[in-house]
């Protein structure tokens, strides 16, 4: 059995699937902290989870094709400069599950908590090429390829390639992290080291790194060619020509609410209903706004940006964390229930597209409409 020496979990944490193990924190504890707790954050794995011990992990590096591999030890990498960047990780699949009630996908079912905020340390791409003699700025090759360790039964790994130009930009801080939140990565997210990519889809964020190679092709990976990739809405899963659809990268701008729940009923305190939740944007863009409605659009409030790096104020575009936000809805006396709706706007001026079925697509990934719960109002 491939899946007999799983990790221990938190039972909080909600499975999606058990094997490989696939789990999401309760929405409820998501916008608790800006940093999400370790044992709280969501968990995709596609494979079984590698046992690999501290002295016998090697990360293979093969520079420009046609050039030698050299192979670096846990203790190498810890030589180097250390840094540390916050950043947010999302599943292309989180939100899936609104999809799924439009029209069947593939893919795990998801609520809003396949997302999490963390403290991700270790060193910098960048850095680390330098260290072996590659100058990031004379890098010919167009793309980063990463592979895990964790293999399928045929023996391929899960790999990953991020464009080369946005990953040898220091300013994009592409990490070989080996700590999460100032402790080391946990087995689930990918002791020793991962690679952390921000503002990009968490599925290039490769765990249990093993080798990282320049190419002028994409990884050959089954998820980099043939999943993680939109689709048109009128586009059935059969026929599809995933050779021609793009993968994804940056990701589009989300928000969610994480109080209320659908379903459920809240009180009324001084004419106005609370709610609180996460926004974020891909590429780096900060969120500028976030807007709520209790009346299907007819009036919006704009909610509080409570918790947020001081860099993602303004228009900087190197925002990799989330804003945590919330509002006090005022709502019309004898109303008895509403659905809520929330809305980002990033510093681009994007915002999220109003309803799913607009953004159906057969793989269920990329589900960012205006999220909405409805619930009951008693005083
Ligand atoms: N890396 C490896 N080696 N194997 C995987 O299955 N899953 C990817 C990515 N990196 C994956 C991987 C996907 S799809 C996601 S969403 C993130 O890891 C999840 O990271 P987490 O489990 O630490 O939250
Ligand atoms: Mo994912």
């Amino acid at each position: 059995d491939a899946y007999s020496n799983e990790p221990k979990r938190h039972p909080s944490l909600k499975p999606a699937s058990k094997t490989p193990f696939n789990a999401e924190p309760p929405m409820e504890i998501l916008a608790d902290s800006f940093i999400t707790p370790n044992d709280l954050f969501y968990v995709r794995n596609h494979l079984p989870v590698p046992d690999i011990k501290e002295d016998e992990y090697e990360l293979e590096f093969e520079g420009e094709p046609g050039s030698k591999t050299i192979t670096l030890s846990l203790s190498d990498l810890k030589k180097l400069p250390k840094t540390t960047v916050t950043a947010v990780l999302q599943c292309a699949g989180n939100r899936r599950g609104e999809l799924i009630e439009i029209k069947p996908v593939r893919g795990l079912v998801w609520n809003a908590g396949a997302i999490g905020n963390a403290r991700w340390t270790g060193v910098r791409l960048t850095d680390f090429l330098k260290s072996v003699g590659v100058d990031p700025a004379k890098v010919k090759a167009t793309q980063i390829q990463f592979d895990g360790y964790d293999t399928d039964p045929t023996g391929k790994t899960y790999g990953a390639s991020v464009p080369a130009d946005k990953a040898l930009d220091p300013k994009s801080e592409v990490i070989l992290a080996y700590e999460m939140n100032d402790e080391p990565l946990s087995r689930d997210h990918g002791f020793p080291v991962r690679v952390i990519v921000p503002g990009v889809v968490a599925a290039r964020s490769v765990k249990w790194l093993n080798r990282i190679s320049f190419s002028d092709e994409e990884s050959w990976s089954f998820w980099q060619r043939q999943d993680y990739k939109g689709f048109s809405p009128s586009q059935e899963a059969e026929g599809a020509d995933f050779s021609k659809a793009m993968s994804i990268q940056e990701m589009p701008v989300t928000s969610a609410f994480t109080y209320p729940k659908n379903g459920s009923k809240v009180r009324v305190k001084n004419g106005k209903i609370s709610a609180k939740g996460y926004a974020w944007s891909g590429g780096g863009r900060p969120i500028i706004r976030v807007d709520i409605s209790a009346d299907g659009g007819k009036t919006w409030y704009v909610a509080n940006m409570d918790k947020r790096e001081p860099k993602c104020e303004g228009t900087y575009s190197f925002c990799w964390s989330w804003t945590l936000w919330s509002a006090e809805i005022p709502t019309p006396k004898g109303v008895h229930e509403a659905e809520l709706m929330v809305k980002a706007i990033d510093a681009s001026y994007n915002s999220q597209p109003d309803t799913t079925a607009n953004i159906w697509n057969f793989r269920g990934v990329l589900s960012n409409a205006y999220h909405r719960v409805v619930v009951k109002m008693f005083t």
